[in-house]
């Protein structure tokens, strides 16, 4: 499949992998480059030389392009824009916020910048400031999420500004792929379903939470001090919604997942834990490989946008 943004990035199959905290490291990044999409990697909360680190990593494993997620809110995200100049990182994406302080010296340096938008306004305002595209999540998504859902938010966005937009939130097979290209996106980025991969250095029980998730389990905490968070239901997510309901605020709640999603992901405490995942869990029935991933959802998308054109204009 050919689209601005597999021309853009260099790559195989329009299907970029969520840059996700404690997740997103070199093996999986590795491995979903080397199948032919875009590997992420996930700056999160790390320090800097940290995130150094996974990128010489990656650069073992694979000599596809790859790409580093700088999460803004993280207190180290002013060391890790410079370490990905100073690293030549070809792709950069952004999430949690406006990295229009880094923007001139990204470009400066040659990197494609990547920003995820949740709104209208701030993918517009991406495209002013130099973007080469944008990534519209909407609030299907795991972890920290906006308000519109993707189903509205990709082709307001699309509408909206003329560089490419890569749709986010809800897809982890062919036919959310496809329903994202008849909404004006051009490529996908797929988080959950690359958490239960073969390849995902994440806890056993953690991929079988996401593999047993039925659609009801998907829960959102910390929405009434507006820092939202989907994850999967659990005790700690119980708790949670249980002491927001009596009022307490974001630093009392802090406590409660502090640490929490690496213990879900490296312990595999899911109880207590802070299982992060989309809505779209509840489709993911089987741990599979990368390559089974981005080939098995090209095909599938290309398959069913044939057919269904076929079956609706006879
Ligand atoms: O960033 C994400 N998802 C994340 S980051 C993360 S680490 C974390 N853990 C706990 C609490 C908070 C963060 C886990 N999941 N997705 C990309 C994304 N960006 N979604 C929404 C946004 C966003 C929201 C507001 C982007 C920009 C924005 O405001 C723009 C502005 O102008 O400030």
């Amino acid at each position: 499949m050919k689209t601005r943004i597999t021309e853009l990035l260099g790559i195989e199959y329009p299907i970029i992998q969520g840059g996700m905290a404690w997740v997103a490291e070199a093996h999986l990044a590795a491995a979903v480059s080397n199948a032919g999409g875009l590997g992420l990697l996930g700056g999160a909360s790390a320090p800097a030389e940290v995130v150094r680190d996974m990128i010489r990593q990656c650069r073992e494993l694979t000599d596809k392009p790859f790409g580093v997620n700088v999460m803004l809110m993280s207190p180290y995200a002013k060391d890790v824009a410079q370490v990905v100049v100073e690293e030549k990182v070809g792709v950069v994406t952004t999430g949690a916020g406006n990295p229009g302080a880094y923007m001139s010296m990204w470009k400066e340096a040659g990197i494609k910048v990547i920003p995820v938008v949740a709104s209208v306004a701030h993918a517009k305002l991406m495209e002013r400031a130099g973007a080469d595209a944008v990534v519209a999540e909407g609030c299907e998504s795991g972890g920290h999420i906006g308000e519109a859902t993707t189903m509205t938010l990709v082709p307001a966005v699309a509408d909206a500004v003329g560089i490419p937009v890569i749709a986010a939130g809800g897809i982890a097979d062919g036919r959310g792929m496809a329903a994202a290209f008849m909404l004006g996106a051009e490529a996908v980025q797929v988080g959950t379903r690359f958490v239960a991969s073969s390849e995902a250095v994440v806890h056993e029980a953690y991929k079988d939470r996401i593999v047993k998730a039925k659609d009801i389990d998907s829960a959102v905490t910390g929405r009434s001090h507006g820092h939202p968070v989907r994850c999967l239901r659990n005790q700690m997510t119980r708790e949670y919604i249980r002491l927001e309901a009596e009022g307490k605020g974001f630093e009392e709640l802090e406590y409660l997942t502090l640490g929490s999603l690496r213990k879900a992901v490296q312990e595999g405490d899911v109880t207590n834990g802070t299982v992060m995942a989309g809505q779209i869990a509840s489709i993911i029935h089987e741990v599979k490989s990368c390559r089974e991933i981005v080939e098995g959802m090209s095909a599938d998308c290309e398959r069913i946008m044939r057919d269904r054109a076929e079956r609706y204009t006879r």
